[in-house]
């Protein structure tokens, strides 16, 4: 009996010892790094009582977070996937000026080229990016894409390239499309064209139009044009489509432009497609003299209903749009001229030079 009051004494003296030691540890970590309630420690500060269930490595502060662009954390973007560095929350960037700096490459932008070359049997190559991650059709969801469509041509009345045809566009995501895994053909699988742009028309020209039966329908493929006045499409514009429900909303430097029916019954989530295919059923023919022309990809944002970033892609950082793209390789469809390239080929270029030559 008395064997065990001692033994239960000395647990309890021991356990004491052992809080004191933790009570004194933290009293020294709050003196060092930590502020509880107000913290204003400078970007950089190694602790914060928010931030901590962020998990390890996280070294920044969400709350107060004043960092410049180029900070490598911010919460709102741990939801983002490896390599997503960007922060949406605190990016000062104008989507009219968007400098696009806050990693990798300053004013990193993704340019596809199209080239007069030959291979696998056709006389030009291009490029085709189709995105890992899959857009929600979820009501209130935003898809926005900074882009160039083309390149100006200066020497010539008739300033843009015919048979180009530039496009921002998605497939669902049970497509049959290369790398998709899906069986779903189309139109049955989904397609939705949130800009499609012709060198060859020459005109404002703003194309949108979608499908999701699996039926063509052609009341499903309404083009809507919209006038890009002094600054055409080899300037750089947002161009964006929201769902509603049973519509989807087109829209242009943040504006809406068009509503179209949305009959998606199989409530198809999205990949996004970037390209830019040379001739075609659409694209035409091509100049005689085309050597190359390309569209230029600042960014990719994606938004739910309450404006929160759900996935981006700043292209600031070649590895990080390597990971977050696959590229389609091979011949393509609608009697397009060119072969498709890899990562490999020259039909990518990461630049920084936002006003890259207007002029071919
Ligand atoms: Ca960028």
């Amino acid at each position: 009996m008395e064997a065990t009051v001692k033994m239960k004494m000395k647990t309890k003296m021991k356990m004491h010892w052992q809080w004191w030691v933790l009570a004194l540890f933290c009293a020294c970590s709050s003196q060092s790094t930590d502020n509880a309630v107000d913290d204003t420690s400078a970007p950089g500060s190694t602790d914060n009582p928010v931030s901590d269930s962020l998990g390890p490595g996280n070294t920044d502060n969400p709350v107060g977070d004043t960092s410049a662009p180029g900070s490598t954390d911010n919460p709102v973007s741990d939801s983002l996937g490896p390599g997503n560095t960007d922060n949406p929350v605190s990016d000062s960037d104008n989507p009219a000026t968007d400098s696009g700096s806050d990693t990798g490459a300053a004013n990193g932008v993704l340019s596809i080229i199209g080239r007069k070359q030959d291979m696998n049997g056709a006389a030009y190559t291009s490029g085709r990016i189709n995105s890992h991650y899959e857009v929600p059709n979820t009501p209130g969801t935003r898809v926005e894409v900074r882009a160039k469509m083309g390149r100006k041509r200066c020497n010539d009345a008739d300033p843009f390239v015919d048979g180009t045809w530039p496009a921002i566009w998605m497939l669902g995501s049970d497509a049959t499309e290369q790398n998709y895994g899906g069986n779903v053909v189309w139109p049955g699988c989904g397609e939705i064209d949130i800009n499609e742009w012709l060198g060859a028309w020459n005109a404002d020209h703003y194309l949108t139009n979608q499908w999701g039966e699996p039926v063509f329908r052609a009341a499903h493929n309404v083009p809507a044009t919209v006038p890009y006045g002094a600054d055409g499409p080899e300037k750089w514009h947002v161009y964006g489509l929201r769902f509603n429900g049973d519509t989807i909303t087109f829209l242009f430097n943040g504006a809406d432009q068009a509503t179209q029916t949305y009959a998606d019954a199989a409530g198809h989530s999205h990949r996004i497609i970037l390209n830019m295919a040379l001739g075609g059923d659409l694209g035409g023919a091509m100049a005689a003299d085309f050597v190359s022309d390309e569209i230029q990809i600042d960014w990719v944002r994606v938004f739910d209903a309450a404006g929160d970033l759900l996935w981006q892609d700043e292209m600031n950082d070649e590895a990080t749009t390597k990971a977050n793209w696959f590229p389609f390789t091979g011949r393509a469809y609608n009697n397009e001229l060119q072969y498709y390239t890899n990562w490999a080929a020259d039909n990518f270029e990461w630049h920084t030079d936002m006003q890259r030559g207007e002029c071919l």
